[in-house]
């Protein structure tokens, strides 16, 4: 099905969608737990300078995007839909997982606890003082933030934010034995930690002081949901789970928070299940140009909500010569993810997301047994040691022995296409490896030419959007000074009917 070419719904639909399932925002937290509001002032800057500091303080909400409207109807929506109950685990690797197609599922979350308990009171009584990670600083540490002060600054200061914090974090069970020790006695306890549920009980029976204990049971965000069965044979739990790159997120933000687009790492595909609220997203099949759906452009940051301000409406726009917009021609897929659903991203997609309301989601990364070759040829040159593990483990599972492992066919590839003659550039001068070159060169001749017709749209609709805001001053500046000119002639009639009467 080809993309629908809608951005925007009607004011009628979009409170229709809206109204569906938005969280009854029933309480504030202050209702709930007193806040110390100065403490928080000083925080909330300290982590906005740390999160994302090539942005000045002031400048959070200077681009507007609060203003604008990012639902889109459900018709825009083309991605397929499965229920989980009515397709195999087989059915699902010869429609989705060998081809490699996203499509969402139904029915992942039915008996989940976390259907129940993931909501903001729930949550919030459990972690108020939990840190959650919202970022990372310029040395690559996590910016974290008490889930409290998180909350409350989604009701506040986010509202208006371009593209607000956005909670993504990891630590499941990941916990050493000496830190969980010490992290008992201090207001931070790991929502993940499945190790052991430490009840209140135990925890007052501790010699520590009262006031230092954690105030709440130890919660086990682990236990509220399961992996869907389409994506539980995941290999790298064969290298170990110290070994294994993080893989696990437990995802929380408000409207405009989102993903920048990207592709997953090393390779691995992805399952991402929301409970509450709704997700927009955008998926390009891996052969997609990065120069067309990740241009660098002037002024442009790689937030979530720029993407979808300012390149999907060039991507979406219908090309006159062509007859079709870059998002049919590169089969672009978009989805608007509801409660309930799980998107599965097949390794390689690019992909940008956006939460349109509050959200709540997990989402893990896995390498199945279908995309064992892909996840090996992309983490064999970064990872050496984790790949050879993977690889290793795997041939043991599957029995079958090193020589006939599909990594022969890439030794094969490699001789084959060497050559003796090679010019003075060192490049190889075999058939093989100059059609390569050859195919390339077209390819990235055709994505220039894309690329400077995606600036040039970009440039425009920049001249288009200041030429509006000025004609916008003039209009208000002009409606004073016909406001300040009525103002003068109604108090000059005033004025002459006081006079008469005075007469
Ligand atoms: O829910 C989101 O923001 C998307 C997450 C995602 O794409 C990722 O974790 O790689
Ligand atoms: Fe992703």
């Amino acid at each position: 099905m080809p993309p629908s070419t809608h951005t925007y719904m009607s004011k009628q639909t979009l409170n229709q969608t809206e109204g569906q399932s938005k969280e009854k925002v029933s309480f504030r937290v202050c209702d709930i737990i007193s806040l110390d509001l100065e403490k928080y002032e000083r925080k909330i800057k300290s982590i906005k300078i740390r999160a994302r500091s090539e942005l000045d303080i002031f400048e959070w909400s200077k681009r507007g995007y609060a203003k604008n409207n990012y639902w889109i109807p459900p018709s825009a929506d083309n991605v397929f839909r499965i229920e989980e109950s009515n397709v195999s685990r087989e059915e699902f690797i010869e429609k989705f997982e060998v081809p490699g197609l996203p499509v969402v599922i139904n029915g992942c979350t039915r008996g989940w606890p976390a259907e129940v308990k993931w909501n903001r009171e729930t949550l919030l009584k459990k972690f108020e003082d939990y840190r959650f990670k919202i970022g990372e600083d310029d040395n690559g540490d996590p910016v974290r933030m008490a889930f409290k002060y998180y909350l409350y600054y989604l009701e506040n200061e986010a509202i208006k934010d371009d593209s607000p914090l956005y909670i993504f974090d990891s630590s499941f069970g990941k916990l050493k034995r000496s830190v969980q020790q010490a992290e008992k006695t201090i207001l931070k306890v790991s929502p993940f930690d499945f190790s052991s549920e430490v009840s209140t009980e135990n925890q007052n029976k501790s010699e520590e002081p009262k006031e230092k204990q954690p105030r709440f049971h130890r919660p086990c965000l682990l236990k509220d949901y399961k992996v869907p069965k389409y994506f539980d044979d995941d290999l790298f739990r064969l290298t170990g789970e110290k070994r294994r790159p993080p893989y696990r997120w437990f995802v929380l933000g408000g409207e405009r928070s989102g993903t920048g687009i990207h592709f997953d790492p090393l390779g691995t595909s992805a399952w991402n299940t929301l409970l509450v609220g709704h997700k927009r997203w955008c998926l390009f099949p891996p052969s997609t140009p990065r120069k067309i759906i990740d241009p660098k452009l002037k002024g442009l940051d790689h937030e979530a909500v720029s993407w979808f301000t300012h390149v999907y409406p060039i991507l979406v726009k219908v090309d006159k010569d062509q007859g079709k917009s870059f998002a049919e021609e590169f089969e672009m897929v978009q989805v608007l993810q509801k409660p309930g659903e799980t998107v599965y991203v097949p390794g390689g997609w690019h992909h940008v997301v956006m939460n349109l309301d509050f959200t709540i989601a997990v989402t893990q990364n896995f390498c199945s047994p279908t995309s064992i070759e892909h996840v090996w040829l992309r983490t064999r040159n970064s990872r050496p040691k984790l790949a050879q593990k993977l690889l290793n483990k795997f041939t043991n599972l599957s029995n079958i022995g090193d020589s006939s492992s599909f990594v022969d066919d890439y030794e094969l590839e490699i001789s084959e296409t060497q050559s003796e003659t090679d010019d003075s550039d060192g490049e190889c001068l075999c058939y093989t490896c100059k059609m390569k070159r050859k195919r390339k060169e077209k390819f990235d001749k055709q994505n220039e030419e894309a690329e400077q017709q995606m600036r040039e749209e970009y440039e425009k609709r920049e001249r288009e959007e200041l030429e509006r805001l000025n004609q916008e001053q003039q209009n208000i500046k002009g409606k004073e000074n016909g406001k300040r000119y009525n103002d003068r002639k109604i108090n000059e009639e005033i004025r002459k009917k006081k006079r008469k009467k005075e007469e």
